[in-house]
């Protein structure tokens, strides 16, 4: 699979990490630099990534790259969501968290006064709101919301470490989920895609 994307975004992480367990190899063009923005352009009108070119298709967006990866490859060592909606309610609550995180990010670096204004604490708000609500769903062990590692996990993981590579959140805040990203800390997938710069 040609993946377009940056080794930092958490979003093309969860892929990294779903490609790697299920065995699907990948050709990464690197979309930081400019030459890979321009690339990204001629491929999504989202200017978002990840992107994937696979089979002579051009799928938009981690989580339908990831239905990708599973329908044709099957689920390997991950395990799949049991409760389809309730797994969606966790994955698009993590997006969440991390879309309002990622648009602080953003703002900060080009340079706009956003903290501390009431747009900001929204954001921040929204997180704190969403990791409390996460750590409700939790299972008795503390490591999974249903069992095992999941896409779900996974993507809270990938959130996390995110979140703290870019001190774009404090962590700390996010409370009892933090024992996800311990249970998960040594899975060669996700040590291996650690974000770096
Ligand atoms: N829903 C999308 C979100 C992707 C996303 O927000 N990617 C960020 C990088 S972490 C991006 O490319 N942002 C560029 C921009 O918004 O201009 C997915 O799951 O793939």
């Amino acid at each position: 699979m040609k993946l377009y994307g940056t080794t930092t975004s958490p979003f093309v992480r969860r892929v990294r990490v779903i490609a790697h367990e299920v065995g699907e190899p990948i050709d990464r063009l690197d979309t930081a630099p400019d030459e890979g923005q321009a690339a990204l352009r001629e491929v999504s009108p989202i200017r978002r990534v990840p992107v994937a070119v696979v089979d002579g298709r051009t799928i938009f967006d981690s989580r339908a790259i990831i239905e990708w990866l599973t329908i044709t490859h099957g689920w390997h060592d991950v395990s799949p969501p049991r409760d389809k909606w309730r797994d969606l309610n966790i994955v698009n609550a993590i997006d969440a968290a991390l879309d309002a995180v990622i648009q602080l990010f953003y703002l900060r670096r080009d340079g706009v006064a956003i903290d501390g204004t009431p747009y900001a604490q929204r954001q921040l708000d929204r997180a704190d709101a969403i990791f409390a609500w996460l750590g409700k769903q939790l299972g008795a062990d503390g490591k999974s919301f249903e069992s095992g590692l999941g896409v779900a996990e996974i993507s809270l993981v990938c959130a996390l470490d995110w979140m703290d590579f870019r001190n774009a959140y404090p962590t700390k805040r996010a409370g009892i989920v933090e024992s996800v990203r311990e249970a998960w800390r040594d899975r060669p997938s996700l040590a291996a895609s650690r974000p770096h710069a």
